[in-house]
């Protein structure tokens, strides 16, 4: 007996060294406790992973697989070798990252051509829709505002499937950026097609040829960052309002008290920012108070959370790493969950507790779900449906199964570009095209005070230790005077510690930064949203560029995902690159089985594009590499400005 409990506590412990997070290892102890399994346990398990698919050297992509390159057997059956299976496998992730975001965009772009005067969907933002109209070469002249709503949703919707042209989107990029990419014939056309046209060549029997098939790789990923991801963008802002600096609260602990608990999690706009108003009507409410509940809570986990707290200061649950967790602490009446990133461990895991687990799309169904479908056309009574369930659910929470974690931190979220160049210029939320409205930034920029700025986004990846890897890099690049702007799990990981608390900058900033934070009322690492609203990143960067009539490969900046996991991120990743920012990664992609896709990702592009990719599972070292790779960066950048 001795002896199991001392292994228990192995496992215990070595659970709790997978994360970084205090909450999350007291969530171990309750999951260990209940009898329940998480991820944390089933990675023990998994020992040692496939040695084949850690290189990208197996490949499925015909009935006469899998094939695996080996010394043995260097070539797959059609005499397929490792740099055109890497290259496949590589081009596929893209492809599969850009559908995700992409549909997700279409899907908001659907719900733009459902406003009405009135409706459950109406246009929040007029005057950023007629800009956009106008950029998308639709005359906002004489028309009302619905009619021009319906006008762009329909020219949107076209940038998914025309028959002719290149995203129209990519005219925000510099001039010399533009021609570049017209040059190297990396402007993404219709993004479906874009998608359509890697599956096509990686199917067997057609490109085998590593240049080429990194070369559609980049094309695809563009059709994601200035296309798919940047109509998602835009186009949220222009339904649910463009994102304003707000107080919120991240961390387990938000779950705490007696209200009803309801998480949202996942990534579309469309259904959470319906239940935040569904949840907020009277009649909730006071349905809330007589189950004997104090009142509503809703929290978000994922994309969905950074989307929801950008806009309404909704809290944080926590990040991709705390789905389950959530679910262990007993005190969830309801996840609702639409698509992406949700694990299909949730149904069977909420089965231990009273908690619903809800699936709401038809694209991201799982088997064991309570599933109610949520449509855009009836989207306030799915909705109030929805929270009725998760209300009545109350009474089922059983206390003796509660258990929430004491921490949860409080930070400054919600940071578009306008408020991003507008803090800088003191004035929130003004238009950005003006060099005066910009200057602020490039000035501190230029003149050294702040020595770059990092984009450090992306997911939690169980390679890693939950959240070790975004907060040492983010701390080692504030302390130096980077700036740091983050968005997707990568910005829960830095809200849940502290880090957007702009009390903070003097204790975690360098002298630079922390004074810049405190001149224009700044946190030293600014929310810029979920993972789609990095397409926010290469819009500053454009901006920024535009006005000092340079290439963005010329700015000193960086792009870093220290712990992704997902598809998306790859896609995200090889569109950074392809727009001219070095993109360092904390996880090795599955390439290294063809040395060259190591040496055309981790440099030959730099030919190419002016940045490539960069890898150290080292944060530390990582964070190092960034900043001398801006600082290598900065002479230039000075001259010319
Ligand atoms: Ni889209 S992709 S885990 S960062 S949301 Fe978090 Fe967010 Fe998923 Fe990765
Ligand atoms: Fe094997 Fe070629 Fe088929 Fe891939 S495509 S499974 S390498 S035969």
């Amino acid at each position: 007996k001795k002896n199991m409990e001392k292994k228990d506590i192995n496992v215990l412990e070595q659970m709790q060294n997978m994360t970084v997070d205090l909450n999350s290892k007291v969530m171990l102890e309750k999951a260990e406790k209940d009898g329940v399994e998480t991820m944390y346990k089933r990675k023990l398990g998994y020992k040692v992973q496939c040695g084949f698919g850690l290189q990208g050297v197996c490949c499925r992509n015909c009935g006469m697989g899998p094939c695996r390159i080996s010394a043995k057997t260097p070539r797959g059956l059609c005499g397929a070798d490792e740099h055109t299976i890497v290259g496949r496998n590589f081009a596929r992730m893209c492809a599969a990252g850009t559908a995700a975001h992409s549909d997700h965009a279409r899907d908001i772009t659907h719900t733009l051509a459902l406003t009405c005067p009135g409706g459950d969907y109406q246009v929040k933002e007029p005057q950023k829709l007629i800009e956009f109209a106008k950029f998308m070469d639709v005359n906002p002249e004489g028309k009302d505002i619905y009619e021009l709503a319906h006008e762009v949703a329909e020219v949107c919707l076209m940038e998914f499937g025309k028959p002719f042209g290149v995203s129209k989107l990519l005219k925000r990029a510099p001039k010399v950026r533009q021609e570049l990419w017209n040059k190297l014939g990396i402007e993404p056309r219709a993004i479906d097609r874009e998608i359509a046209t890697v599956m096509h060549s990686t199917h067997i029997g057609c490109t085998a040829d590593l240049d080429s098939l990194i070369h559609m790789s980049m094309r695809c990923s563009m059709a994601d960052g200035w296309a798919g991801s940047m109509i998602g963008t835009m186009i949220s802002d222009i339904l649910f309002g463009t994102p304003k600096p707000v107080h919120t609260e991240a961390n387990l602990n938000v779950l705490a008290g007696n209200n009803v608990n309801i998480i949202l999690h996942g990534h579309e706009p469309t259904l959470s920012e319906m239940i935040v108003a569904a949840s907020e009507l009277p009649e909730m409410q006071e349905l809330a108070k007589e189950v004997g509940a104090d009142g509503i809570t809703l929290s978000g986990i994922c994309c969905t959370g950074n989307e929801l707290t950008m806009r309404h200061g909704v809290k944080i649950a926590g990040d991709f790493h705390q789905q389950e967790l959530a679910i262990i602490t007993g005190a969830v009446e309801a996840m609702i969950v639409d698509v992406q990133c949700i694990f299909p461990a949730l149904p069977e895991l909420s089965s231990h507790y009273h908690t619903k687990f809800i699936t709401t799309s038809p694209k991201a169904r799982i088997t064991g779900a309570t599933h109610m479908e949520f449509h855009e056309d009836t989207a306030m009574a799915d909705a109030k449906t929805i929270v009725r369930e998760a209300i009545m659910n109350f009474k089922n929470r059983d206390a003796s199964k509660v258990l929430v974690p004491d921490l949860k931190s409080e930070g400054m979220v919600g940071y578009a570009e306008e408020a991003i160049v507008g803090q800088l210029n003191n004035v929130v939320n003004t238009q950005i095209d003006e060099m005066d409205t910009i200057k602020p930034l490039v000035d501190v920029l230029a003149s050294g005070v702040i020595r770059g700025v990092v984009g450090v986004v992306g997911c939690n990846n169980a390679k890693t230790p939950s959240n070790h890897n975004h907060l040492t890099i983010i701390k080692e690049l504030i302390k130096n005077d980077f700036l740091v702007v983050t968005t997707g799990c990568g910005a829960s990981a830095a809200c849940k510690n502290g880090l957007m608390l702009k009390e903070n900058a003097p204790k975690y900033a360098g002298k630079g930064l922390a004074t810049v934070c405190q001149l224009v009322d700044i946190p030293p690492v600014i929310h810029l949203g979920s993972c789609v609203d990095n397409s926010r990143i290469l819009n500053v960067c454009s901006i920024v560029a535009n006005a000092c009539d340079m290439d963005i490969s010329d700015l000193p900046v960086a792009g870093c995902a220290p712990e992704w996991m997902s598809e998306k991120a790859i896609a995200i990743g090889t569109y950074v690159v392809s727009s001219g920012i070095d993109t360092f990664l904390g996880v090795m992609p599955p390439v290294t089985g063809s040395s060259k896709a190591v040496e055309l990702l981790c440099g030959g592009l730099k030919d190419q594009v002016g940045a490539c990719f960069f890898v150290n599972e080292d944060p530390v070292e990582l964070a190092k590499m960034i900043m001398d790779d801006i600082e290598s960066k900065r002479p230039a950048f000075e001259e010319l400005y």
